[in-house]
């Protein structure tokens, strides 16, 4: 159901934003992929040319960066309209947390990397190429990677938690604000999933991090591949508005079984 179709991934060089891109591209897409790190990127899309014989894209992107994303953008309007072709797929992935603290002792570089990207950086992609999805694109679909932590906050994860609940209100805003076109707006939250995530929220710590996911089995990025797999195709008049995935051992943001 993907064959002939061209989907962007942000932050597409690691964790669950790679995982979307193998699903896509075996699916039958051609891939517009964007991440800070080009030479990751550069390899990747090499692989899935020769593995999968798919077109591929790249750009190097910072999605802290508006006049990166907006110059990107241009680009890919550029690039795929000389093709006759349209951007039909968004998938929102690239996010971060920095740090757990209190509220009241929060590092405020922390929240500025955490806002510029999961709600500015999407912000600006959504901005950017909607519009250019909605002219050419039959039966475009705009993919937000929100997160359990956007449903309820837990402690020392306050800003964290706000930039996830603010993904879910931009996509149910777009969501609203389109409703007389074709687009189809969807948030997937995933629950704990086991990718370099919490190295980067405790700044390279990576004993700390691997605590995060220990005595439990978390989601692996396939398993929410599949989610995003999931909701990218079904029929054009299904809309999959919101999608919660956790792990068994998770019943919330903030439950979580250990013991195994
Ligand atoms: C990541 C989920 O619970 O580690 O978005 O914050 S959690």
């Amino acid at each position: 159901m993907l064959e002939g179709k061209n989907v962007l991934v942000t932050g597409a060089s690691r964790g669950i934003g790679r995982a979307v891109v193998q699903v896509m591209a075996e699916g039958g897409a051609n891939l517009i992929l964007w991440s800070r790190s080009g030479g990751e990127l550069t390899v990747l899309a090499e692989d899935l040319q020769v593995r999968l014989g798919c077109r591929v894209w790249t750009k190097q992107v910072d999605m802290q960066r508006h006049d990166q994303v907006k110059e990107a953008s241009r680009e890919v309007g550029e690039i795929l309209s000389a093709e006759g072709l349209s951007l039909d797929i968004l998938v929102n992935n690239a996010g971060l947390a920095r740090g757990l603290d209190a509220v009241h002792e929060g590092d405020v570089d922390d929240w500025d990397q955490m806002i510029d990207t999961n709600l500015k950086g999407l912000l600006w992609a959504t901005r950017y190429l909607v519009p250019f999805m909605l002219a050419d694109s039959p039966a475009p679909l705009v993919i937000a990677l929100g997160s359990t932590a956007g449903m309820a906050a837990y402690a020392k994860g306050g800003v964290y938690c706000a930039t996830k609940a603010g993904v879910r209100m931009v996509q149910d805003g777009l969501r609203i604000d389109t409703v007389n076109t074709r687009l189809r707006v969807c948030t997937i939250q995933p629950g704990l999933v086991e990718t370099d995530f919490s190295k980067v929220r405790f700044h390279g710590d990576e004993a700390r991090a691997k605590k995060v996911y220990e005595q439990l089995v978390p989601l692996s990025p396939g398993d929410v591949a599949d989610a995003v797999l999931y909701v990218a195709t079904r029929p054009e008049h299904v809309q999959i508005s919101e999608l919660t995935i956790m792990p068994a051992c998770q019943a919330s943001g903030s439950v979580v079984h250990r013991g195994v």
